[in-house]
């Protein structure tokens, strides 16, 4: 007998209370709910819908953190210690309410005072909109980050930039993707803070000249930038950092002269273009576009932050107004460049530090270098931002003059190191010829930065060998390797409740700040009575996402079949095509063979394509046609289904990972930086079906050889084929299954009514197949057997999970940041003193 939702329900209920909430804090948190209710949201409980009820709980949580948020700045400000700048164009946050309640501790009190007053708390938290300023991985770390940065009590701080409209809404229709704009601050924000007394000026266009005060950028447009606060809770510690978003804003005087011309709808109309430049998150994720707007967007933050960041340096203690000096400020700060996007802040420093506070070019660069770092997060060259000149010489023309500057004094070491080597010196210059002039920004980081690090061993190794080759042979000194992780608050105690207690029962809390102790799970992997409660869980959380699809898209699938899951962007490296070609595959057999052999499976994709991104698209289309015809036969029957997840992001990342089974790690080698999303599946008790890319590598080490399985060429394979010559036709000669499939795709099979629909796809596989599929296709193939034969014995599939769970612990971004901390950023987590349970406060007297 199924599960339904309110089963489950009932069930987490009563696990939540296996402490019990004091009755005083419920009551207060019902009182404080009620006055929100009535004074902020002006509702009784006869016209209050569950997202009026959202926002009074919000209201009411967000006022537990303020307390802690003023006592948080003030042990900062007295321990005067080194801040951390995290600079990024995003910040992939996703809900704040669970997440807000349960790094507080207020999560039981909530609960209760919730159910005590009669409603559904998951259904208030089902009201809040995603915070989706970011587009997938690079996004989503820095969000991760600042989690961790915050539970481990450091003076961190996150900048980045208040989009009015994230990432986009996927709808599908017919199968095909469409873009709806996401109006994520429609109802308000409940969490920020906006800060107009901390207003700040940034300047575009204008030419070199020198004013009447020295300076050297005259005749600038501005723009105001607007700081919103966004409080960043720790687990545990009643530390609160703060996330700094920039909103633009015209300055009343903007344009000025149309206005004296008389035209003041158009001085007005032109305020509205000024405050474009924070209107939407470009939705590219991994293709560079040389936008005007983008590159505002990027010297924006930039210009902003470092004037928000020199100001509190200033406002630090021990500093003498009257006899300035910077050369502590590296002592005091630190940088780190996410990507690229943020490459300006390190011309904005040299223009800051030259030009308003009149150090020498020597005195500069050295604080430059010493205070900045940059992570690269991919190797693939379409990516790689090169702004075009001519743009730069319009919009920054003193930092294009900086540039180049910089750039001649670095060909002269080059010349001095290498003598006479022209061509290494037109390799590294940081201003490409080549159709018209670009600077080439992660040159520019590399120069003007003390580390630069990948985000995974094997991606830090291929930047040394491959892309950043010269610079290596140059600055050995500055590269490192900075293995991504993920915040296991998030990603298994506030997503998936009912695993996060089996652990705890077994092994105690501690696992949540320290997740190497998750090690402690091994010797139950041979325990038969806990993997069976470990597979009563996995259950549960499959029956619920399956209750999810029904209710949401009428969608039913069967609980008992295995989930296999590919949830990231849509993109030809990450290979959706390869696993639609399995389910091709698995398709085909079953209607050849007696379909009672076969292991019953769930395949689901999800994952958003870039709105420019044809093939991407295409592929989008594929998937749901080929669910169209999968799903509609009945010799298939409840064997094998096909799901399209529509609008994949944070939230529903939250619902998929706990319910997955098999996790699809299948890029090609050498094409995924490092890969998130394959660590929140190991964390939440899945296997990975995958190749020897990125993070894939160390997560396999951790967990041995025989608990991941393993497919497809290796970086050194793929470069040896590539040499020699790829002919993706001799794969499609060899292999009869490989041939029915494609061949299904060309002879519109999976198109009946639109003729020639996937013809592209067809070419690209046959005539280019840039990532090797049909290469690998026989490893996958072969390798998915052996998953599906496993999959056969539960305890044994169980005992894999369990050993991938135990050999997670390495992955929490708790253990990134520290690493980052004690060899990049120079500063000791464990000696900043946390602040003592008795010092947190509410009190307002404080
Ligand atoms: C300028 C256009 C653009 C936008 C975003 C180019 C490149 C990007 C990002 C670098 C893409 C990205 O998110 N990269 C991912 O970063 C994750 C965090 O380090 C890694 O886990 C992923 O492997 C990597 O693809």
């Amino acid at each position: 007998m199924a599960l339904t939702i309110e089963d489950i329900r009932a069930k987490q209920r009563k696990i939540s209370i296996s402490g019990i909430a004091p009755p005083e804090c419920v009551n207060n948190i019902k009182n404080n709910f009620n006055k929100h209710l009535h004074f902020t949201l002006v509702k009784d409980r006869q016209n209050a819908t569950a997202r009026d009820y959202f926002f009074a709980l919000a209201h009411t949580v967000k006022d537990q953190v303020c307390g802690r948020w003023i006592r948080t700045y003030q042990h900062h400000h007295r321990m005067d210690s080194k801040n951390i700048y995290y600079l990024s164009l995003e910040f992939y946050m996703g809900r704040a309410l669970t997440n807000t309640m349960v790094n507080i501790g207020i999560s039981k009190e909530c609960d209760e005072a919730m159910y005590q007053l009669g409603l559904d708390i998951e259904e208030l938290e089902s009201m809040e909109e995603d915070a989706g300023l970011g587009n997938g991985g690079l996004g989503r770390l820095a969000a991760c980050f600042l989690d961790s940065m915050a539970t481990l009590g450091m003076p961190a701080y996150g900048y980045g930039i208040r989009y009015d409209y994230g990432i986009f809404e996927q709808k599908i229709e017919h199968g095909w993707q469409f873009e709806e704009p996401d109006e994520w601050l429609r109802f308000g924000n409940p969490w920020e803070q906006a800060r107009p007394e901390y207003v700040l000026p940034v300047n575009f266009y204008g030419r070199i000249g020198q004013d009447e005060n020295g300076k050297k950028w005259v005749g600038c447009q501005t723009v105001y930038a607007l700081p919103y606060d966004t409080p960043i809770p720790g687990y545990g510690n009643n530390t609160v950092n703060i996330m700094r978003l920039w909103s633009a804003k015209a300055p009343k005087s903007f344009n000025l002269q149309v206005f004296n011309d008389g035209s003041y709808l158009q001085a007005v109309y032109d305020r509205y273009l000024a405050e474009n430049i924070t209107r939407v998150l470009y939705p590219n994720d991994s293709i560079f576009e040389g936008r005007e707007l983008r590159l505002k967007q990027e010297y924006f933050l930039v210009s902003a932050s470092l004037q928000d960041i020199i100001r509190r340096y200033k406002g630090g203690k021990n500093f003498d107004y009257e006899r300035v000096s910077f050369v502590a400020f590296p002592e005091k700060t630190a940088i780190q460049l996410n990507d690229t996007h943020p490459a300006l802040a390190v011309p904005e420093l040299m223009r800051i530090l030259l030009d308003d506070e009149g150090l020498t070019w020597e005195e500069a660069w050295q604080i430059v270098v010493d205070t900045c770092a940059y992570t690269n997060h991919t190797l693939l060259p379409e990516a790689l931002e090169r702004w075009p000149v001519s743009l730069m010489q319009q919009l920054l023309p003193r930092h294009l003059q900086i540039i180049y500057l910089i750039n001649h004094l670095f060909l002269e070491k080059v010349e001095e190191k290498w003598p006479g080597d022209v061509d290494r010196k037109r390799r590294m210059s940081l201003v490409e010829e080549g159709g018209g002039k670009s600077i080439n920004m992660a040159h520019l980081c590399i120069v003007g930065s003390h580390v630069v690090n990948g985000v995974a061993k094997i991606h830090s190794e291929l930047l040394k060998t491959s892309i950043f080759k010269d610079f290596y042979e140059m600055y050995p000194e500055r590269f490192q390797n900075k293995t991504n992780g993920i915040t296991p608050r998030r990603w298994l105690l506030m997503c998936n409740p009912t695993l996060a207690s089996l652990i705890s029962q077994r092994i105690g809390e501690e696992w949540i700040t320290n997740l190497d102790l998750l090690r402690n799970l091994e010797p139950l992997a041979s325990e038969k009575a806990f993997l069976r409660r470990l597979i009563q869980v996995k259950q549960e959380n499959k029956q619920k996402f399956a209750c999810y699809l029904e209710n949401e898209f009428n969608i039913s699938i069967n609980p008992s079949s295995m989930f296999d899951v590919q949830v990231k962007r849509i993109h030809e490296y990450k290979r959706q095509l390869l696993n639609c070609l399995h389910i091709i595959t698995m398709y085909n057999q079953i209607k050849k063979h007696n379909p009672n052999d076969f292991v019953p499976r769930t395949v689901m994709i999800g994952g958003k394509a870039a709105p420019g991104y044809y093939m991407a698209k295409l592929t989008i289309k594929l998937i749901n046609n080929i669910a169209d015809v999968v799903n509609h036969d009945p010799d298939v029957g409840d064997k094998l289904k096909v799901v399209f997840l529509e609008n994949y992001r944070v939230s529903l990342a939250e619902k998929i990972v706990p319910a997955t089974d098999l996790s699809e790690q299948i890029s090609l080698a050498g094409t995924e930086a490092s890969g998130t999303g394959n660590m929140k599946f190991m964390l939440n008790g899945a296997i990975t079906i995958g190749t020897l890319d990125g993070a894939n590598v160390e997560m396999r080490e951790e967990v041995g050889e025989e608990n991941f399985f393993l497919f497809g060429m290796t970086v050194e394979e793929v470069e040896n084929l590539r040499k020699e010559g790829y002919y993706p036709r001799k794969y499609y000669e060899e292999n009869a299954d490989l041939r029915e499939a494609i061949d299904q795709i060309n002879s519109d099979f999976f198109s009946p009514e639109e003729p020639g629909l996937f013809r592209d796809i067809f070419n690209n596989l046959m005539f280019s197949d840039h990532y090797c599929l049909l290469k690998d296709y026989s490893s996958y193939i072969e390798c998915q057997h052996r998953v599906s034969e496993l999959y056969r014995n539960p305890l044994e599939w169980a005992s894999m999970c369990l050993r991938n769970i135990a050999a997670s612990g390495k992955f929490s971004s708790d253990r990134t940041i520290m690493e980052y901390a004690t060899e990049i950023w120079g500063v000791d987590p464990s000696g900043i003193k946390l602040l003592a349970p008795h010092e947190e406060s509410n009190n307002i007297e404080d």
